[in-house]
């Protein structure tokens, strides 16, 4: 596969991509939060989560959607801050969170109750949780609070492609300050195609104009830029996702040989829930949770987060010899 040019692929994110007004100020903080964490003694990771969306209009009515629930990104924060990280969290907007994503399929007014009959009668009446519809919320509420009066946790927001790609770009010079101890797991369902802007109706795609076709562009590859020049010290973890399990590996592979980093999570859609395979240069680890696993609620995510935070480690000793 030809490498991407990054002096072109820099080129490209400046011209076609919106650059989000926000973006200047969210890399300072990303950077002191890096720093910050590392002088206590913590490596930080920065992860992304969730799809991207690729607006087809410029006053967007319509859009093209990536396919991600956002579980993947959000239980893997917590199990890295678990092993001692802080996290940097570049999730899309609404997409599942760390900690709330146990409880999101409850409706929160069935979780809460009056307490005693006399504030079911006014409107002010004092509001309790029942336990019984929220089970472990006091042992995850408690995590939650370490977590936050810790500041173990940055959240980010995008929603669009661009907002993505320029912050990703900002949080791989932010980190770059950190060297080997930054890592990037890139969870996140990106788009590989979109219409630039200078190519975008205005207004809203008129059925009356027959049926749609559309003509995509193809997104740049950001890995290259990122491994060979925004943070070329860091740990950098990506993801490939697959509808076809006999292609997987092979991808996986030749994304490794392509952009030089340091490890892949190959997966299928159907089944990425108990089976991914860690794809590095030198090795290849099926993860694979069993009947009993699930039965004790475990998640794959822990075993991703550990076998990475160990390559990891190998890395950072590597690095300092
Ligand atoms: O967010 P989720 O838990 O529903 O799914 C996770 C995932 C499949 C989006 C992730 O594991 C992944 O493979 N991300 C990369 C997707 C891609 O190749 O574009």
């Amino acid at each position: 596969m030809a490498e991407p040019r990054i002096s072109s692929i820099d080129g490209k994110l400046a011209e076609e991509f919106a650059v989000p007004s926000h973006v200047e100020e969210v890399k300072e903080k990303m950077a002191a939060f890096a720093g910050c964490h590392t002088a206590a003694g913590r490596r930080v990771v920065l992860i992304t989560s969730g799809g991207t969306k690729v607006p087809l209009e410029s006053r967007t009515v319509r859009f093209l959607d990536n396919f991600s629930s956002g579980r993947r990104g959000a239980a893997s924060a917590e199990y890295f801050i678990d092993s001692g990280y802080a996290v940097i969290f570049l999730h899309r907007h609404r997409s599942l969170y760390p900690y709330s994503r146990m409880f999101l399929t409850i409706n929160m007014l069935d979780a809460l109750q009056f307490r005693g009959e006399e504030g079911a009668s006014s409107n002010t009446g004092e509001v309790v949780v029942d336990q019984q519809v929220l089970p472990n919320i006091a042992k995850v509420l408690k995590r939650y609070h370490e977590v936050k009066d810790g500041e173990l946790l940055l959240p980010i927001e995008f929603s669009t492609l661009s907002e993505y790609l320029h912050l990703l770009k900002a949080a791989a010079q932010a980190l770059s300050t950190i060297g080997s101890k930054a890592m990037f797991y890139l969870a996140a369902a990106v788009s590989d195609f979109y219409i630039p802007a200078s190519e975008m109706p205005e207004h809203k795609i008129q059925s009356s104009n027959g049926p749609l076709q559309l003509s995509m562009k193809m997104v740049p590859k950001i890995l290259s830029p990122l491994v060979k020049e925004w943070a070329p010290q860091a740990f950098v973890t990506s993801f490939k996702l697959e509808t076809d399990a006999t292609i997987l590996l092979d991808k996986a592979r030749r994304a490794l040989d392509t952009y030089r980093h340091q490890a892949v999570v190959a997966n299928v859609l159907d089944s990425r829930r108990g089976y991914v395979v860690v794809v590095t240069p030198e090795t290849q680890a099926e993860l694979i949770l069993t009947e009993e696993d699930v039965k004790n609620e475990v998640e794959i995510e822990e075993r991703i987060v550990s076998n990475l935070t160990s390559a990891h480690n190998k890395f950072i000793t590597q690095q300092v010899v």
